[in-house]
Parts: structure tokens; C-alpha cells; sequence
């Protein structure tokens, strides 16, 4: 962390020049000596003289600083406040996004400190990526200030080395009430492993869960997709062509970090069968270089209840394109 350069008190300063160069040179080194550590001690963002420190016009990041790779999911946030903006003036808004796109991967609003305002965000922030963070700052009147930028990274994604591009575990499961209750292919495993959607409909299909308006499923991939050339991640989605939304992450409680949002997902595949449909995600488009866990979520958004007994897409299967080696 870059120390911030430390001011010394005008008095300190003034004094300097008024030291008598009749005075021994060792007595004179004593002297200055002195002063520096008068102004040393009584500086910094604690102030004990008296005199309050001069905060800068515009809210200024201290850690973690631009460039720094962390050895921590959570590491510790921490703002010099700017003048006007100070404890007891305004609330900070910290905001962490992947730097080259500007997707948001977590945001928390707290109120200044003293001088400084930190924060550490409550669950772990996003691996693979270059982060970017700022602040806001509101005061009660509803006057704004906002920080400049810094980058970072976290330590590199937890990948487990495999030739199986395919999901091997649901993280997670989630479909409105009112949805599960009317469908009936509710079974999140249904995704894992390769396409094997077929059968007849409405009800005689199998190899799939049906999402209902808006529910997900996440899948460990346990292996890690890349951004290589072109798309990296396939999904497979069966009956018809129900838009698919997706989202990626390294661990499976998230940060979510939007790849693509409601793309149709009813392109057929040559030599499957006629059930199997599939449409393909580019982490590029996300900013991300790898992720192990995905969030594939129903993006046709049709209400339950109403509809088919599979209401929602469809998720057969999700593919990994591009796998880490
Ligand atoms: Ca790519
Ligand atoms: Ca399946």
C-alpha cells in the first residue's frame, strides 16, 4: 500500500530556516531532528493536535491500490473522504465491477468514518477477472462526490484439471413456488452430464429441468471455461427455443456476474436428436477469463401460473467450449 505523503505542521515548517547556523552542526542536526519528530507524531488520520486534517476535493481510494493482486476473497476497502464528505456528512457507496466491462459484481453503501471510510464486503468478491472499484459519496442534501478508479485482482479460480467439459454437480436450485407446483420435470440433475433430451410431450419428454418464469440452476463444472476463441460455453435447452440467460462465477454462492442476458437458445444440433436445441456464451462479453460455477436461468419469463407443464426453458445440458487444460 502507497503511504500517503505525510504534511508537516506550518509552525514545524516555519521554524527550519530560524535555526542559527552559529550553532554547532551537531546541535543544529539535534534540532531538526526534534521538529521532524514533533510533525511526524502528530500527524495522520487520527489528528490528536488539534488542527483538523485538510481532506482532498474528491474522495481518494487508499486500498487495495490499482494494480495489486490479493491473497484474500474479502480483502478490506479503504477511502480517504473527501472535504464536505466527512463522518457524520455522508454516506459511501463502494462499488466493485469487472474492469473491462463495467459489470457489476458487488455493491455496499456505508456511513463515512473519520477521515477514512472502509469497508469488507460480507461474502467473497469474483476470481478470474480484473476488478475494477470506486466510491460514491451523498450527503444528506443530496450533494455527490465520486472517487476515481483502481484495479485488482483476487488469486486465480479453484479449477479442478478434467477432459469432461461437462456439468458434474448442481450448486443450486431455484424455481417460483407457483411454477413447481405446475410443472413436472423438476429435477435440477437433469442438467448434468451430456444431452440426452428426448421423448414426446407434454408429458412422456425426459432429460431435463423446466425452469418456470425466471428460476435457475447452477452447476459446478468442476473444470474451468476460458475465454478462448469465440464462444466458450454451450447450453443445451430442449422442446423449443425459450431464451436462456447466464451467468458465471467462481465459487457457488457467486457473486453472479452477468454474461449474456435472454439469448435465444432454440438452434438445433446437427446429428442430435430432435428435442436437443443449444445456444453458445462468450466470456468475452462478461470481461471474465475463467469461471467454474454458472448460473443458467430462464429468460422467457412466462408467468406461472399458465402455460405448459414445462413452463420456463428447458435445460438439458451446459458444455464447457473452452476448458482450461
Ligand atoms: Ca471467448
Ligand atoms: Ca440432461
Amino acid at each position: 500500500m502507497p503511504l500517503r505523503p505525510r504534511r508537516f505542521p506550518l509552525r514545524a515548517i516555519h521554524l527550519l530556516p530560524q535555526l542559527s547556523p552559529r550553532l554547532p552542526l551537531r546541535s543544529r542536526s539535534a534540532v531538526v531532528a526534534l521538529i521532524l519528530a514533533v510533525a511526524l507524531g502528530s500527524c495522520g488520520d487520527d489528528n490528536n493536535s488539534g488542527v483538523p486534517d485538510v481532506l482532498p476535493p474528491q474522495p481518494e481510494l487508499v486500498e487495495p491500490a490499482s494494480g495489486t493482486t490479493l491473497d484474500t476473497d474479502s480483502p478490506v476497502f479503504t477511502v480517504r473522504n473527501a472535504n464536505g464528505f466527512d463522518s457524520g456528512e455522508a454516506d459511501y457507496t463502494f462499488w466493485v465491477t469487472v474492469a473491462s466491462t463495467d459489470r457489476q459484481v458487488a455493491t455496499l453503501t456505508v456511513p463515512a468514518g473519520r477521515s477514512t471510510t472502509s469497508v469488507r464486503f460480507p461474502e467473497p468478491l469474483l476470481r478470474g477477472a480484473t476488478l475494477a472499484w470506486s466510491v460514491t459519496a451523498v450527503t444528506a442534501s443530496a450533494a455527490e462526490t465520486a472517487s476515481g478508479s483502481a484495479t485488482f485482482r483476487l488469486p486465480p479460480v479453484d479449477c479442478v484439471q478434467t477432459d469432461d467439459p461437462y456439468a458434474k454437480q448442481a450448486a443450486g436450485f431455484w424455481v417460483p413456488a407457483v411454477c413447481l407446483a405446475q410443472n413436472i420435470y423438476n429435477d435440477p440433475d437433469e442438467a448434468l452430464g451430456p444431452p440426452d433430451a428426448g421423448g414426446q410431450g407434454p408429458d412422456q419428454f425426459f432429460g431435463f429441468v423446466s425452469l418456470g418464469n425466471g428460476g435457475w440452476v447452477d452447476v459446478d463444472m468442476e473444470g474451468c471455461a476460458v475465454d478462448g476463441p469465440g464462444d466458450d460455453v454451450r447450453v443445451f435447452q430442449a422442446v423449443s427455443g425459450e431464451p436462456v440467460t447466464l451467468l458465471a462465477s467462481s465459487t457457488p454462492t457467486g457473486p453472479w456476474v452477468l454474461v449474456e442476458y435472454r439469448q435465444p437458445c432454440g438452434n438445433r444440433v446437427p446429428g442430435m436428436g430432435s428435442q436437443i436445441r443449444q445456444c453458445t456464451f462468450d466470456l468475452l462479453d462478461a470481461g471474465i477469463e475463467e469461471a467454474r460455477y454458472f448460473r443458467v436461468q430462464d429468460g422467457e419469463l412466462f408467468p406461472c401460473p399458465g402455460g405448459t407443464v414445462t413452463e420456463g426453458a428447458d435445460i438439458d445440458a451446459v458444455e464447457i467450449l473452452n476448458l482450461k487444460p
